[in-house]
């Protein structure tokens, strides 16, 4: 048995990810992964759904859920940060990179703002320079299980270095645009952008 033992002393491992610098501030571990979402959790059938990458780009193009799943894969394991306080460290997500996905369009001059699009209505305003990092994916596998539905299932977003609502669950595509617009949370007191690190929470509007 170690010092954290095998239940897992969340406050030790919080002390320690302190220590390390990862947790944001005003942040704490959580060794559970809470389920969080406006709405309720949307069917998916592989017949009809579909990814639309659509605005400042010279052709609109749709894939569906075969096409998708046959892109490129990759692995990334990363922190996750919710607004409401809790972190989980060490989310090993499988799927297609957001470069990997931008590749299947040609981008206008001046689309430098996404809106990234979901199921029933929700929405969230990330700047395209933020998902170019190699960290970005679209995710379909969790710590190496089929991504459960109430966690996005079949596909959601990851942006590490932003608060979670950016990392939006039941994806169904994006829209180049070059300007901000607001996403669902933004337009409802979120900080436009919500970097952890400088607990950019609120927008104080
Ligand atoms: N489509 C959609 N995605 C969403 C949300 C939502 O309400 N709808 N909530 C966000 C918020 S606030 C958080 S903290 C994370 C939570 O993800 P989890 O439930 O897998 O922990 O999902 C984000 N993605
Ligand atoms: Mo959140």
């Amino acid at each position: 048995m170690t010092l954290f033992g095998d239940l897992g002393d969340r406050r030790e491992l919080e002390k320690k990810a302190k220590a390390e610098g990862r947790l944001p501030p005003g942040q704490s571990l959580t060794l559970k992964w809470p389920v969080l979402h406006c709405g309720g959790v949307p069917a998916f059938d592989a017949a009809k759904w579909d990814f639309k990458i659509s605005g400042q780009v010279e052709e609109p193009k749709g894939l569906t859920w075969d096409e998708f799943r046959a892109l490129p894969q990759t692995e990334v394991t990363s922190d996750f940060h919710c607004v409401t306080r809790w972190s989980r460290l060490d989310n090993r997500w499988k799927g297609v990179l957001f470069t990997e996905v931008l590749k299947l369009v040609k981008a206008k001059p001046g689309a430098e703002f996404v809106l990234v699009l979901a199921e029933e209505g929700y929405t969230a305003n990330v700047p395209l320079a933020d998902l170019l990092r190699p960290n970005v994916l679209f995710a379909f596998e969790h710590d190496g299980t089929p991504l459960a539905p109430e966690h996005g299932g079949p596909l959601r977003l990851v942006v590490p270095h932003l608060y979670a609502w950016k990392s939006v669950k039941w994806v169904r595509g994006f829209m180049l645009l070059d300007h901000d617009r607001l996403g669902f949370w933004e337009r409802n007191g979120y900080h436009a952008y919500g970097d952890p690190r400088k607990e950019q929470r609120y927008s104080g509007r």
